[in-house]
């Protein structure tokens, strides 16, 4: 190859990073990952023209994306948002199948999708099983995301997620992580599927592994009654819970029945309903190390590649 068709491709590859606004690595691979030639192009000619460019491009933050498509709170963290929020993800990093979702960047390395919160009691929880399908609520305050999202998040990519529980009361916290969470397809009722639990609240989920969804209109429980009627929730029920974080907020005891409150057993029993909880996911791979840190790691090693 001589000099000018390799400056003529290195050219037109800058101009369209700078044209698209992305200066990611898909959209720029010989920009990130400069081999030999690329090297000694820019060493030994038109040094001023290609550091304006290079500098032009990498002074645009909100182009300067690892995924242009994030399909979780992972990647958009990795693509540099640090902060707690709302934000567009792609369902399997789709362009076309974008969902609005809450992000929870801080807790033990942030990166998670938040996908159901209890806060105030104000948003009544018992509804029907076509409320707990579609999602309800505000998902900056007290919400619940969805089945079907909840289904299509888990089990349409080759990511596999991991599940974490946030408690607390006014004075203390607990959590509960499971190192799989996955919910099957509406055919299948949204079966659970929970892999090892660790943490210091207690295993609540490892019961509910491996059953269907229940609601007071759609009895899928191995009870006899209609778990989520006895226990005012909607829940992954067997007979019936140890968990029921949709139940009645501020529920702590009942002269029948108990487990009717927002409970998680192993932490506060059957008879304390916990007046904060989150659920949340993110990739399983994200616990391992913070995606910062990996971030940090990765890039500017490549950066310093490029002499001038
Ligand atoms: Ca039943």
């Amino acid at each position: 190859m001589g000099n000018n068709v390799i400056r003529s491709k290195l050219s037109s590859e800058l101009k369209t990073c700078l044209l698209a606004g992305f200066c990611s690595k898909p959209h720029c691979p010989e920009l990130w990952n400069p081999n030999r030639i690329m090297q000694e192009e820019i060493a030994h000619t038109g040094q001023c023209f290609w550091q304006t460019l290079l500098v032009k491009c990498r002074a645009k933050p909100p182009g300067d994306f690892l995924y242009p498509y994030p399909a979780d709170c992972a990647q958009m963290q990795q693509n540099g948002n640090i902060s707690s929020g709302m934000y567009t993800i792609y369902l399997s990093g789709n362009g076309s199948r974008p969902m609005q979702v809450y992000c929870d960047m801080t807790t033990d390395g942030g990166g998670w999708i938040v996908f159901q919160r209890r806060s105030t009691g104000e948003l009544d929880f018992y509804k029907r099983w076509k409320n707990y399908v579609e999602g309800f609520g505000d998902p900056t305050g007290e919400f619940w995301l969805g089945l079907d999202q909840l289904h299509n998040l888990t089990s349409s990519s080759p990511i596999h997620y991991e599940l974490r529980v946030d408690l607390r009361t006014a004075n203390e916290s607990a959590y509960a992580v499971y190192d799989f969470f996955q919910v099957a397809s509406s055919r299948e009722r949204y079966r659970l599927s929970v892999g090892n639990y660790r943490g210091n609240a207690g295993d609540a989920m490892t019961y509910h592994n491996g059953w269907k969804f229940t609601t007071w209109d759609r009895d899928n429980d191995v009870a006899l009654s209609n778990c989520a009627l006895t226990h005012h929730g909607a829940w992954w029920y067997k007979n019936c819970h140890l968990a029921n974080l949709n139940g009645k907020y501020g529920e702590s005891k009942h002269s029948e029945v108990s487990g009717r409150g927002v409970n998680w057993e192993p932490w506060k029993g059957h008879e304390f309903s916990i007046p904060f909880t989150e659920m949340k996911i993110r990739p399983q791979s994200s616990s391992n190390e913070s995606v910062l840190a990996r971030k940090k790691r990765s890039l500017p090693g490549k950066k310093r590649k490029i002499r001038f």
